[in-house]
């Protein structure tokens, strides 16, 4: 729900980015303090831009979550993906660049090339510090990431267990430019429910498949309303090949099982409701390569 912006103050946009992996999406649930946008062990989990809005006084953040930027496998799915992660950072007013730890790939200098030609502050951020063991070596690394561009700030953090996250932000609120806000103030984000219920089955089928079939699968919602203080929610799996949908429903329908129960748990805690999700299987080969196919399923071309 779209709520009229009222209060003055400072407001402003700010894009993070990096490759995947790197915990992206986890920065922006640790910074609202709740789950909206999805993670998994797997790189390539977020596939669009997602808003996460937070409010503090009279300043408003509007964070975009983007895709991890990454070398195309050829598909248009993966296309989509990096022309989302790309196009974000045109028109914000920061970017937050994040990288693993103490490892530069060429991804990660994908990521450089693109943040290089935006005009705005560049934030570096370290992340996955808790997993830091070296420790002593994290001081000359920081000092060979300040050469590679001119970043605003430099920042090793957690995103995991909140190091240095609320510094982030005031260096953050730091660049926000003074204007009225673009949002309600108790607004979270930009995203539909319908879309944050596909997510939510997504990431539990990201998490409970093996390394390839994620890849293959998208998420569509047929049916989402209230009846009787209940949400009901349908959700269609849709998959590329008949072998992929018996792997996804299980022996006896028992991954589906949990792939459902674990979604129904994570959209209760998100909508604070009771919910009733039905999941269905179907196999629509070619999906994640056919242009029109994806805008369909709403990898819609960004304005
Ligand atoms: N130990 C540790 N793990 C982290 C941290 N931040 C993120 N992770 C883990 O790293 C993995 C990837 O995190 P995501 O937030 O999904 O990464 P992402 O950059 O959004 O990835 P894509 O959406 O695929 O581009 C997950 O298993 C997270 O739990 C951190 O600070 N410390
Ligand atoms: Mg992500």
């Amino acid at each position: 729900m779209i709520e009229q912006a009222v209060s003055e103050g400072r407001c402003g946009y700010v894009a993070i980015v990096g490759r995947p992996n790197v915990g992206k999406s986890t920065l922006l649930n640790h910074i609202l303090g709740q789950k909206l946008s999805i993670t998994s062990r797997k790189p390539q989990t977020t596939r669009h831009q997602i808003l996460g809005i937070k409010t503090d006084g009279d300043v408003q953040a509007v964070y975009v979550d983007t895709p991890g930027i990454h070398k195309n496998d050829g598909r248009a799915i993966n296309r989509y993906m990096n022309r989302a992660a790309t196009s974000s950072v045109k028109d914000v007013d920061v970017i937050i660049f994040i990288v693993d730890r103490m490892v530069w790939t060429d991804e990660d200098e994908m990521v450089l090339e693109t943040v290089r030609h935006s005009r705005c502050p560049v934030i570096l951020v370290v992340n996955k510090t808790d997993r830091i063991t070296e420790k002593d070596k994290l001081i000359p690394w920081l000092d060979e990431l300040s050469r590679k561009m001119d970043f605003a700030h430099i920042v090793p953090m957690s995103a995991k267990n909140g190091h240095n996250v609320e510094r982030l932000e005031r260096l953050v609120h730091g660049f926000l430019p003074e204007s009225i806000h673009f949002y309600g103030d108790d607004q979270i984000t930009d995203r539909s429910s319908r879309f944050l219920a596909a997510e939510l089955v997504r990431e539990k089928i990201m998490r409970q498949l093996g390394d390839e079939i994620p890849y293959q699968i998208t998420v569509e919602i047929e049916e989402f309303k209230e009846d009787g203080g209940v949400l009901h929610i349908s959700a269609l799996i849709l998959v590329e090949r008949p072998g992929q949908k018996r792997i996804v429903i299980g022996d006896k329908g028992s991954r589906l099982k949990v792939i459902g129960h674990d979604a129904r748990l994570d959209m209760e805690k998100l909508f604070d409701n009771k919910v009733m999700l039905n999941l269905w299987v179907k196999v629509r080969s070619g999906w994640s390569d056919d242009e029109r196919a994806l805008a369909s399923l709403g990898y819609t071309e960004l304005p």
